[in-house]
């Protein structure tokens, strides 16, 4: 007799979780790089990416549970009330998360979507290796019949990593993090994206929303100083990783609204005068008193600006979802139609 196959056994035999890692020296590569430019320039800037060590993303969940920062669980909500509808419009068989962290948020729209009976494959992107394990592990415990293909990678870099869709996609960037991007970098990583995306396939992005400049430098500026503390953390992560001799207690941090561009700036303001030294790049460094680093931009956006954006990378809002009181939007975007 021929050996039979059967392809459902075949399928079955497949482990539910698949790990691809493209972390490398490339990554370290590129924090040195980061360092060394941007401590070079005329101002001084970090890029916001390297705030996530482990401390930093403890950190980063704390202020996700402060009174002042809104957006975290206004986005929540609003996926809460319309992950049906969501389920509906993408009929999504894989979902791909960009930052997927803990993929808490992520739950619900698995929830609908495994609910609906499309959801077969979650692929989530991150730096965090243990993180996209644990949670694989626990997601394919949950939800019967998924598999979840882990790519563990620097978003801004891996994206061509991501696998060949199996059947409709959602892709899902959430938390507001396309703010980080200022705006020439933004509609370019957009374009990124939108090449992940047939005719058919949806990407359903974050955006915290302009608003009383108050309410938005308090979310940046809490009272109890976790954000400060975050902010800080960044000098922690050059000590340790390029053996800087940054003290943190060097810098105070600072929060602002810049009305012009609409987005928020985080800095770290010098208390004195002082020189660092970043070993590993042989490089020392001058502050002044006073003299202010640029450590994060987190825009602001308005329909108008998340349309504009979307656009410009071939894409087309499809539907615009927000609170009752406007904090905090999801859009719902797909290919144009030419
Ligand atoms: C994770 C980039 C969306 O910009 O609000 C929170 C990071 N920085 N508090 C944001 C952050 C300070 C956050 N994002």
């Amino acid at each position: 007799m021929e050996p039979v196959i059967d392809p459902s056994l075949a399928e079955l035999d497949e482990s539910a979780i698949t790990i691809d890692s493209y972390l490398d020296e490339g990554q370290e590569r590129s924090l040195a790089d980061d360092v060394l430019d941007g401590l070079t320039k005329p101002f001084k800037e970090l890029p916001p990416k390297h705030f996530y060590d482990a401390r930093g993303a403890e950190l980063f969940d704390r202020i996700c549970e402060l009174p002042e920062y809104y957006p975290t669980r206004t986005e929540r909500s609003i996926l809460q009330d319309h992950a049906e509808q969501l389920a509906g419009a993408t009929g999504a068989a894989e979902l791909v998360e960009l930052g997927s962290g803990t993929a808490a948020k992520t739950r619900v729209l698995l929830d609908a979507l495994h609910g609906a009976g499309t959801l077969r494959r979650y692929i989530p992107v991150d730096v965090t290796e243990q993180m996209v394990r644990s949670c694989a592990e626990e997601l394919t415990a949950e939800y019967p019949g998924l598999r979840v293909h882990g790519v563990i990678g620097d978003f801004e870099r891996h994206l061509d990593r991501v696998p060949a869709p199996e059947g409709p996609r959602l892709v899902v960037f959430l938390g507001g993090t396309i703010g980080n991007f200022p705006p020439g970098s933004r509609r370019r990583f957009l374009r990124k994206i939108a090449r992940l995306l047939g005719t058919e396939d949806h990407l359903l992005m974050g955006t915290d929303l302009v608003k009383d400049p108050e309410v938005l430098t308090q979310a940046y500026d809490d009272a109890e100083g976790v954000t400060a503390e975050f902010n800080r953390n960044l000098l922690m992560v050059l000590n340790r990783e390029l053996q800087a001799d940054f003290d943190p207690e060097d810098f105070e941090h600072i929060a602002l609204f810049d009305r012009e561009h609409e987005w928020i700036e985080m800095r770290l303001r010098a208390r004195r005068a002082h020189t660092t030294t970043v070993a590993d790049l042989g490089l020392s460094v001058r502050f002044e008193q006073g003299e202010e680093m640029r450590t994060e931009i987190s825009a602001k956006f308005t329909r108008d600006r998340v349309r504009d954006d979307l656009a410009a990378a071939g894409l087309e809002l499809s539907s615009w979802l927000t609170d009752p009181d406007e904090l905090f939007a999801l859009s719902l975007s797909r290919p144009a139609s030419l």
